[in-house]
């Protein structure tokens, strides 16, 4: 294959073996110009793919729904396609390449015809930033590149990138007939490989995010000596100005985008705090020459869970949404060309179509009389990160910035308190490798059922996870100032099922107490599970929650941890049993010592 724009013949290897599998019609490269972006937007809204949204309202936005069938991520159907099965370890479906790549083949055989085939080159990461790394996925979707020239950095240039680090990504996606029974999110680490078939929804078919920037980046930062994470970053900036950046791991669906966003309450901003948001969902991070770790977002925009977004629980997102966004999945209001969603305001269209196309109203109800929802639960917005009011200055820093904590967290109704600070790295990835929570969404399955999520990386790791945690011991062993490691819980209930602590912004008073321990400010007490807040060091000004409230869930009770115990050596001894890092034994030990 000859072609005018690039001549690596990796690239032109690549793009010609599959489009004679998937025989494309045509083949067009995305270039990242405003004119082909408007060009194929309007191509879209043209075939229905697409809806544009209000030009005065909803400025560069548009509408898109999924089918019914392809809502999110399809945890069962990912696989890890390393050579030797121990290397996607225990946690990941597997399958070995050659079969994977046969049948995967078969699968896409043709999947392109009467459609045109888009390639694009893309930067995870600021171009030429030593963090950077590039990718070229073709796709057979407009929305795909729509949403790829939101998430990435798009442009030609990468194709220089390409050229000077001799490497990329390769992610082949294709819709094929959106069939559930054939969808496969395949991954070929050592190939440094992606393979999609038949699904339309972001986390399966933005093959820059999940798949690139966690699947396959943890492998190579594995090989590398880095780490790709599952987080969050965040900067708090003092009264005195200076900015300290926190680093924070949550399953999907669990407020990471919130909590990037958060603006702090009127007690803090009036002294002078501010928040800025790096990243919202993913973090790349690597050891400086200083002894500390760096964080960059190698994303350029936010796939953020529409429903419960409003101007109060995150004002920045919702304003991040207000121009040249792409909603899926939500309700559209024809008459005005706008969309809603469930907790983004009390007033529901009175007259609108739900996220499959049916006709909905506010307060429609089903046979039974429940109320039907009329966006998706795991309806989303991607929005650029330039649109975001609390953007940091730090976003584009090639070097990224320095983390000074590194919080862990899940969605979970009892058990872990509200805070707590573990000894030292060690234990604070024991910390992270026993996190545990609610299913939510985002995936497809059961939601509400607590399953182990180590470090928020279960559906994300790129290879053993018994590795990946050594690399985790690894990495923290070259630090000579290593973050300190916290574990959070926002979502502890009262006896009526309400969320004691009222997190979103008040979340800044947790913030707080994490930097001031991370300055030595404060104490802290010792307890079997970690240091613990003494109550009165969290900051209750201005906010109505007694401190007796604050107390119920700044709690490591005897017998619900020792319970938790068993639950860990069940999980470690079952899943990883020999392969895991024997200091996790060693940590486990330790905490059944300490509840004794
Ligand atoms: C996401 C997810 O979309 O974690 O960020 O599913
Ligand atoms: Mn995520």
């Amino acid at each position: 294959m000859t072609n005018s724009i690039t001549n690596n013949k990796e690239i032109l290897d690549f793009i010609d073996k599959y489009s004679k599998i998937l025989t494309p019609d045509k083949i067009i490269w995305i270039d990242g110009t405003k004119e082909q972006k408007s060009a194929l937007t309007d191509e879209a809204a043209s075939t229905g793919e697409i809806i544009k949204l209000n030009e005065k309202l909803l400025p560069g936005c548009v509408y898109h729904r999924t089918a019914v069938n392809d809502v999110a991520r399809v945890e069962h159907r990912t696989f890890i396609c390393s050579k030797e099965q121990k290397n996607a370890g225990p946690t990941n479906n597997w399958m070995d390449p050659e079969s994977a790549y046969k049948m995967l083949d078969g699968i896409a055989s043709g999947g392109m015809k009467g459609r045109t085939m888009y390639v694009i080159p893309y930067s995870m990461g600021k171009v030429g930033s030593p963090f950077a790394k590039y990718g070229i996925e073709l796709t057979d979707s407009i929305y795909v590149v729509l949403n790829m020239l939101i998430m990435t950095r798009v442009s030609l240039d990468v194709l220089d990138g390409i050229e000077k680090s001799g490497e990329f990504v390769k992610g082949v996606h294709s819709k094929v007939k959106l069939d559930l029974e054939n969808r496969y999110i395949c991954h070929f680490p050592e190939d440094n490989l992606i393979y999609s078939l038949n699904s339309g929804y972001g986390g399966n078919v933005l093959l820059g995010k999940k798949c690139f920037a966690l699947r396959i980046a943890s492998y190579q930062a594995w090989k590398q000596g880095w780490m790709a994470e599952h987080m969050l970053i965040l900067g708090i900036q003092k009264p005195d100005g200076e900015i300290k950046y926190i680093c924070a791991a949550f399953p999907s669906a669990c407020g990471k985008t919130n909590l990037a966003m958060l603006i702090p309450p009127e007690i803090y901003t009036k002294k002078g705090y501010k928040v800025f948001t790096v990243g919202d969902d993913i973090a790349w991070l690597r050891p400086g020459k200083d002894g500390r770790l760096y964080a960059i977002n190698p994303e350029n925009g936010f796939f953020g869970v529409a429903p419960g977004t409003n101007m109060k629980s995150n004002p920045n997102a919702l304003i991040s949404t207000q121009k040249d966004t792409i909603f899926t999945n939500v309700v559209y209001i024809p008459q005005t060309k706008t969309v809603w969603w469930e907790g983004l305001d009390k007033n529901p269209p009175k007259d609108a179509e739900d996220w499959i196309g049916n006709k909905w109203y506010g307060g429609l109800t089903d046979a039974e009389g429940k109320l039907v929802k009329g966006a998706n639960p795991n309806s989303r917005f991607t929005s650029p990160a330039i649109n975001c009011p609390s953007l940091s200055s730090e976003f584009e820093n090639p070097q990224g910035v320095p983390v000074t904590a590194i919080i862990f967290g899940g969605r979970r109704a009892k058990a872990a308190p509200l805070v707590y600070e573990s000894h030292n790295w060690e234990h604070g990835v024991f910390i992270g490798s026993i996190m545990a929570s609610e299913t939510t969404a985002a995936a497809s399955g059961a939601v509400g059922v607590v399953r182990h999520d180590p470090m928020a990386m279960l559906p994300f790791c790129g290879y053993n996870m018994a590795d990946y945690f050594a690399h985790w011991l690894n990495i923290g062993a070259k630090l000579t100032h290593p973050p300190k490691v916290f574990n959070v819980n926002w979502f502890r209930l009262d006896n009526s099922g309400d969320f004691i602590w009222p997190g979103f912004g008040d979340n800044m008073r947790v913030l707080d107490w994490i930097l001031k321990r991370c300055e030595d400010a404060i104490d802290a007490v010792d307890s079997p599970i970690g240091f613990m807040p003494k109550a009165e060091d969290i900051n209750l000004e201005e906010l109505e929650f007694s401190i007796d409230r604050l107390k119920s869930i700044l709690d490591s009770d005897k017998s619900v941890w020792t319970e938790e115990a068993k639950e860990i050596e069940n999980f470690y001894t079952t899943k990883f049993g020999e392969t895991l890092p024997k200091e996790l034994y060693k940590q486990l030990a330790d905490l059944k010592d300490r509840l004794k």
